[in-house]
């Protein structure tokens, strides 16, 4: 009969041989990016010792003590030759928490780090905090910005869904000890705000995305931009939409930067989310765009469409349809890692390059905005490759 250290020793190994799995790219694709065969961190990833109780005396059945329910919208950096995440842990108690995992390669063989974040409160506390965006800022800080979710206390009696999102802002110097600052002061809710990671006119530059309510973005017409003097006190004066939202496009409901631009020669290289509504309820997808050096706000590229949108197992999960993306890595070899959520619930890696990915977005046609548009854009496209073919 199995005893309890048997089983205890089953659980380490088969856990182990989860995370140490070798990924592999699939193979085909369309020339922009390449996926992999397994997520790269699960709820399954998470260590055993997070979710066991491993004393006999107390836990004589060896059942799971803390549920795990995802692992999803992770920042990410390169952090001492490590590819790390910081990952959205949410347990079966639907909070949601940060937690460090880290790959010696970007693509497989993501460990958790011991301890999950231990976010400091010492600001109005929060109830839930998720999706990080990571930037290492040329002030010599990194930055976390993520969304801070409060009950609304101006809903009506009995209403326990209500609720406010606000940008919370941390920063630490070594991922581990973090040191809360004030919330971002904004007349509007926010999420999905995002640091630049350069100085911009000498001071710090956000891309936030007003929105009317915790859910609705409504007039808040798209990605935002606004310049703070201080983020150790930050407050949104003035905010600009430079990545508006059109009707009947990948984005008409919603959209929200992803993680902070990496720079090119060529321009401000953009990953963000857009939203659009069906009768299956809301579709997220990935989209790209390029903005100028000289000036960040103003648009160079637009390529129509999507980038990436749910395929597969990508499409089901705790709310299916979703892609959604807040972590990339550039390597110095000019390598991208893009770290995608499926589904609210697992975390994927795609892999391309800056030049590839400056390609894809100076020369995918734009939306026009319209079918006979659409149709045209195509047509050019036949007729110059069957005139190529005919040759
Ligand atoms: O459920 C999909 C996503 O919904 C929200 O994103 P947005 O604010 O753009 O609608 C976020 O709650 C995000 O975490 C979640 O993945």
């Amino acid at each position: 009969m199995e005893t309890f250290n048997d089983k205890v020793s089953r659980l380490f190994q088969e856990h182990e041989e989860l995370i140490t799995r070798k990924n592999e790219p699939v193979e085909g694709g369309n020339g922009i990016f390449t996926r992999y065969k397994y997520p790269v961190v699960t709820a399954a990833h998470t260590p055993v010792f997070w979710r066991y109780d491993l004393d006999a005396a107390s836990n004589p059945y060896l059942m799971e003590r803390i549920g795990m329910n995802a692992a999803l919208n992770s920042g990410a950096i390169k952090w001492n030759g490590k590819y790390l995440l910081l990952l959205r842990m949410e347990g079966a108690d639907r909070k949601s928490f940060f937690a460090v995992a880290e790959s010696p390669n970007g693509v497989d063989n993501f460990r958790f780090w011991d301890y999950p974040v231990t976010m400091p409160e010492d600001v109005i506390p929060a109830t839930n905090v998720y999706d990080m965006r990571l930037t290492a800022h040329e002030d010599g800080w990194i930055y976390g910005i993520f969304c801070a979710e409060r009950h609304d206390d101006n809903a009506p009696v009995g209403d326990l869904s209500s609720a406010t999102a606000t940008a919370g802002i941390a920063r630490t110097r070594d991922l581990k000890t973090w040191e809360r600052l004030p919330d971002l002061k904004t007349k509007s809710q926010q999420r999905n705000v995002v640091l630049h990671p350069e100085f911009v006119d000498g001071k710090y530059a956000l891309y936030t995305r007003p929105q009317d309510g915790f859910i609705d973005a409504g007039s808040g017409g798209g990605i935002g931009w606004a310049l703070v003097d201080d983020m150790t006190h930050a407050e949104v004066k003035e905010e600009t939409i430079i990545d508006q939202r059109y009707y009947h496009t990948i984005k008409e409901v919603k959209n929200g930067e992803g993680p902070h631009p990496i720079k090119t020669e060529k321009g401000w290289l953009h990953l963000a989310h857009g939203v659009r509504a069906c009768a299956a309820g809301l579709r997220y997808v990935l989209y790209m765009y390029m903005t100028a050096l000289d000036d960040p706000t103003r648009l160079i590229a637009t390529p129509g469409g999507y980038f990436m949108a749910p395929e597969g197992e990508e499409r089901i999960g705790d709310v299916s349809n979703v892609l959604f993306t807040n972590g990339w890595i550039a390597d110095e070899d000019g390598k991208v890692f893009i770290y995608y959520a499926s589904s609210d619930t697992r975390m994927h890696v795609a892999t391309s390059t800056v030049d590839k990915l400056v390609d894809y977005c100076m020369n995918t046609p734009v939306d026009g905005l319209s079918s006979s548009a659409s149709v045209e854009t195509l047509k050019k496209l036949i007729s110059n490759n069957l005139q190529l073919m005919r040759k």
